[in-house]
């Protein structure tokens, strides 16, 4: 069990997730020890009332529930919502709005919606959106506290993507042989000065991989304001800090940019487990989270349900990877002892969230632990949560999920 000593961290020099640059901390206890933050639940524009978690910037949180993590697909109007930094326009004028493609290429573009929908060949994929965050706050279940937005699995959902590949976008532009990286941003801005703007980077060779989309709709309909209307970029199998959202600029760059969202935010130790293995999180060389681990999560039963003895129950839920595939996933009815085989439903592509199930029909009264494992194509399996690797900004949780209910 590791202490976290708050002061070490900012006296280290180096600011954990931008939670703590953007005021989210607090000094002070606001609620009596052991009690938990229970967030409201508020309704956006376009979004069905959700966990807010904050609303400056906007937070929103998709709960675990029947309807969200048991299909391949998350309704726009539930699909979680994660901005960092306050001053988001509230209002996009299409007639104005364009992606500005500049920097080291022969001819820099100027392309509006209209150009991206009628000028370029269509591409579609269906991909999970996670963030880095997601889970974070099972960490603490673990004994192993983090910082930043204590996320429980509910920064994550999985969408049909259109729009035009990247690739295409650079290629009209036309690359210069000296490039090297793009930088990518978004329309909002910081509040204040000292905050960083949200800029992301990417090494010139991802960009051009065929998969990467820039989006301009979502499960059919134009991308909801708070998921980054007009356009998003859609990078399928990895973490979702560079899905920049309200896209307005590329930069094609010789040179890369030091910038706090990337070489600070959204960071693991850059070794084999991508871990701390001992001592301070700071003594390790540090990389970008990339791409996602396998994962799977229980969207029925909900924790604490009341089941009647002998009923039929379908627990379900969903898996995924970085886009390997899904091969198996185990359900546990005994806290972990005994495994058996879930039922694999409909395949959406190897980025999408693959739906599983399994009958069980419980026979005996009192509390049970169902816990889920999925294992991928190249025989990634998941830890338990006791054997995950610790990183002190809480990312890339993806130990076994488990559930208690009562039998009654
Ligand atoms: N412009 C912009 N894009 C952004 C961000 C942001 O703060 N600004 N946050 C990133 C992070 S960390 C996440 S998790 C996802 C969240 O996407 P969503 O709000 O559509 O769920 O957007 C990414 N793209
Ligand atoms: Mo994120």
């Amino acid at each position: 069990m590791k202490k976290i000593n708050r002061r070490d961290f900012l006296g280290a020099g180096l600011i954990l997730g931008a939670s703590t640059l953007l005021g989210q901390e607090t000094s002070k206890n606001l609620l009596p020890q052991g009690e938990e933050f229970i967030p409201p639940v508020i309704a956006f524009p376009e979004k069905m009332p959700m966990k807010t978690i904050s609303d400056r910037p906007p937070l929103l949180g998709s709960a675990r529930g029947r309807e969200l993590f048991t299909q391949a697909i998350t309704p726009n109007n539930q699909f979680f919502v994660r901005w960092h930094l306050p001053d988001i326009p509230t209002y996009i004028n299409l007639n104005e709005f364009r992606l500005e493609v500049k920097g080291s290429v022969s001819t820099p573009l100027s392309l509006s919606i209209d150009d991206l929908k009628s000028k370029f060949e269509p591409a579609e994929v269906t991909a999970v959106l996670q963030c880095g965050g997601n889970s974070r706050k099972y960490y603490a279940v673990t004994g192993q506290a983090t910082h930043g937005v204590q996320w429980d699995h509910d920064a994550m959902g999985c969408a049909i993507w259109r729009g035009v590949r990247l690739k295409d976008i650079l290629n009209r532009a036309g690359v210069k042989s000296s490039a090297k990286w793009i930088g990518l941003n978004g329309l909002e801005k910081p509040a204040m000065d000292e905050t960083p703007d949200f800029f992301r980077e990417m090494e010139i060779e991802e960009a051009l991989e065929d998969q990467i989309i820039v989006a301009y709709a979502m499960n059919g309909e134009d991308l909801p304001y708070l998921n980054g209307f007009p356009i998003r970029l859609v990078i399928p199998g990895h973490f979702s800090d560079s899905w920049v959202k309200m896209l307005s600029e590329v930069m094609v760059m010789d040179t890369y940019r030091e910038s706090f969202f990337m070489d600070v935010a959204y960071t693991v130790p850059d070794n084999d487990c991508e871990c701390v293995i001992s001592g301070n999180d700071f003594e390790y060389k540090r990389k970008p989270i990339a791409a996602m681990k396998v994962k799977s999560v229980i969207g029925y039963p909900l924790p604490g349900t009341a089941i009647k003895k002998g009923s039929r129950v379908k627990i379900a839920g969903v898996a995924f990877d970085q886009g390997k595939g899904i091969k198996e996933v185990m359900i546990s009815l005994d806290s972990g002892k005994n495994w058996s085989a879930a039922k694999l439903g409909e395949d959406h592509g190897k980025f999408a969230f693959r739906p599983w199930s399994y009958e069980w029909e419980p026979k005996t009264k009192g509390e049970y632990t169902i816990m889920v494992r999925a294992i991928n194509r190249i025989g990634n399996i998941q830890p338990m949560p006791h054997e995950i690797g610790w990183n002190a900004g809480g990312y890339q949780y993806n130990a076994v999920d488990s559930v208690s209910v009562q039998i009654v």
